[in-house]
């Protein structure tokens, strides 16, 4: 009977001690959290470094801070801008938030990580779809044929715009990677005929994603007869220009979540061609020194 009490007694003080320590690392690990992000939000000034305000990455950073109920603002500037930040950051060992997406040269160049989003406030998957102006298909079969078949990869992707990054002209990067991707431009020239100098505007924004995206296909179409006009421009107007047929296409729309709000504002003014590119992300990007892996991380 005395032996049987002791069982019991040395498992209920077993587990008592090791419920203690559980609770004690859990409040622990969670105080060091906040810590750290005190000692962050302070050291970015409560502020997530953005790009321009028509971006969708923005409008979803916006989102969080809501969903999220941080303390922070989003700063809005320019792709240029953040990545000229990120790197200044990153050369001294200090913290930053960013709004980031992939493909980008930027997750080559440096040890980088998303932020976890439990809350979903940057959606899941994105795919990068083209758009033509309604008309196109009759107005110029061949080039909207091209345009419909204009699909390629992230690592494609991220080849091209690591090359820009390091400072080659994106002409001329464009074409060499034409040259050496023969087998893929051939299959969004199938079917299609050449032309003699019809003309065709792209618009895009000056997205590192899109200017690699826009200036590929820009030479894709100049190879086969077409005078193709690359336009930059701000995204609610690239969106604009489509939807009232300024241009011909954009081979910019991140679907389904990212630019959700500019295709439903232009349902049935522009056509769909579906995706160019598969396996895109939005969300907060940090560098991997930082001791922090969630947004919920950054909650006060
Ligand atoms: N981006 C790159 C854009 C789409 C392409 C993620 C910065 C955005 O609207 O957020």
């Amino acid at each position: 009977m005395i032996k049987k009490n002791w069982k019991i007694i040395s498992v209920v003080a077993i587990s008592i001690v090791a419920l203690t320590f559980v609770g004690c690392s859990n409040s622990k690990s969670s105080e060091e959290k906040k810590g750290a992000d005190a000692t962050y939000g302070e050291k970015v000034k409560y502020k997530i470094t953005g790009i321009d305000a028509g971006a969708g990455v923005v409008q979803a950073a916006e989102k969080a801070v809501k969903d999220y109920k941080l303390d922070y603002t989003v700063q809005t500037s320019s792709g240029g801008a953040m990545t000229q930040a990120l790197a200044d950051a990153i050369k001294n060992k200090e913290p930053i938030i960013i709004t980031g997406w992939s493909p980008h040269w930027m997750f080559s160049k440096y040890d980088l990580k998303y932020l976890d989003d439990p809350k979903g406030s940057f959606g899941g998957n994105e795919h990068i779809n083209t758009i033509a102006r309604n008309g196109l298909k009759e107005d110029m079969p061949n080039a909207h044929k091209i345009l419909d078949q204009f699909l390629w990869t992230a690592d494609d992707m991220e080849a091209v715009m690591l090359k820009v990054n390091e400072g080659e002209n994106v002409k001329e990067v464009a074409r060499q990677w034409i040259t050496d991707n023969t087998d893929k431009v051939s299959k969004w020239t199938e079917g299609a005929k050449k032309v003699d100098g019809e003309e065709i505007k792209l618009a895009y924004v000056a997205w590192d994603t899109e200017i690699a995206s826009t200036n590929i296909i820009g030479l894709a179409l100049e190879d086969m007869g077409y005078k193709v006009t690359l336009t930059q421009v701000d995204a609610g107007p690239m969106w604009a220009a489509v939807a009232s047929g300024d241009v011909d296409a954009i081979v910019a729309a991140w679907l389904p979540g990212t630019h959700a709000k500019y295709i439903s504002d232009y349902e049935g003014k522009v056509e769909d061609l579906g995706p160019n590119l598969e396996g895109a992300k939005i969300g907060l990007v940090v560098p991997s020194y930082m001791d922090i892996n969630s947004i919920e991380d950054l909650v006060k």
